[in-house]
């Protein structure tokens, strides 16, 4: 009862921030993401007699307490629904490298749940996949898919349509997603714990559910017709928006580091330039660059040129699972 499955990790356009079930990770708002080609997680899940409890190597180590608890309950979830008791080894290899400001958890539990759902032979549609990883990590319910991806909200109290699915394959639209690392420190506020704190005192989160369905909108149009400007401009608002509400929070709260600032003006120089290009930045202070492939090369050494800027990777759109 062996199964391995890769999953790639995934770069919100439009952004996840809120719950409205903490439980069952329903989001307030529907979110539009990219699966990205370079960072994964690759996991082994293996259910056996005679273990007497589960057990989970990461990166070939021996997880630590926190880190098990998450997946071994987890684990319960998909144990209930197939009836079984068996305790697994599980078995990850992590390619997000976390200084890359991705976050491992959206490949960890897309890989996870891929993974123990084939091991139990549970034959899950992809929607119903999407949804099981939710309840891992919101954010990796859209890693199922590659490409273009956007997460409904859903309606629904037990979540069943709170699922990702494809707007678009990734072999239909090549742009280059550049992944700018600048922090110097560890984030202090974790993006569960910031988006808590958001929805529950800052007056602004009122003025985001306001305009996300609009945003959303723009965004699955410009994927659609493959304009890149359309998506670009949304995309950039849509992060100072939310990054915007964490600032009226109490107390308030911001993830910018004075090199994510330095990298945001460069972008706009080289819009000013004539090249498009524009940015989003997730729960942390490294900014992901967005530009068509022909500009690649030119957007790339700019951005090394900045003094704060350690390292850029290039990334492009991605597939989704894929069993090993
Ligand atoms: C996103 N983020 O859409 C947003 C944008 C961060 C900022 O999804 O609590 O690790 O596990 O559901 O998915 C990061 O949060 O949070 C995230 P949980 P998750 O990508």
């Amino acid at each position: 009862m062996k199964a391995t499955a890769k999953a790639n990790t995934n770069i919100a356009l439009i952004k996840y921030w809120g719950k409205r079930d903490e439980k069952l990770f329903l989001p307030m708002n529907g979110s539009i993401s990219i699966t990205l080609d370079r960072f994964y997680t690759i996991t082994a899940v293996e259910f056996k007699r005679d273990l007497q409890k589960d057990v989970f190597l990461l990166n070939n180590q021996l997880s630590s307490e926190a880190e098990g608890q998450k997946v071994f309950r987890f684990l319960d979830i998909i144990r209930e629904l197939s009836g079984t008791d068996l305790n697994a080894v599980i078995t990850s290899e992590n390619r997000v490298p976390t200084a890359a400001g991705f976050a491992s958890s959206a490949s960890g539990f897309a890989a996870l749940s891929a993974a123990a759902a084939k091991a139990l032979n549970l034959e899950l549609s992809e929607k119903e996949l999407s949804a099981l990883a939710r309840r891992g990590s919101g954010s990796a319910c859209r890693s199922i898919y590659g490409g273009y991806v956007e997460w409904q909200k859903g309606e629904r109290a037990d979540g069943k349509d709170s699922v990702a699915h494809q707007l678009l394959p990734e072999d239909r639209w090549n742009i280059s997603i550049l992944s700018v690392m600048v922090a110097s420190k560890q984030k202090k506020i974790s993006s569960r714990e910031g988006m808590k704190r958001t929805v529950e005192t800052s007056p602004f989160y009122t003025g985001w559910l306001q305009t996300i369905d609009t945003d959303l909108q723009k965004a699955r149009e410009a994927i659609i017709s493959k304009d890149f400007e359309k998506l670009g401009r949304v995309v950039e608002a849509n992060a100072l928006k939310m990054h915007a509400t964490m600032l009226g929070a109490t107390p308030p709260f911001f993830y910018w580091q004075s090199g994510t600032m330095e990298v945001m003006e460069q972008v706009q120089n080289l819009r000013e330039d004539g090249i498009p290009v524009y940015f989003t930045i997730d729960a942390g202070a490294n900014v992901k660059v967005l530009c068509l492939p022909e500009d690649e090369q030119k957007v790339y050494e700019a951005l090394l040129t900045l003094p704060s800027v350690k390292e850029v990777i290039t990334c492009h759109p991605g597939a989704g699972i894929t069993y090993l």
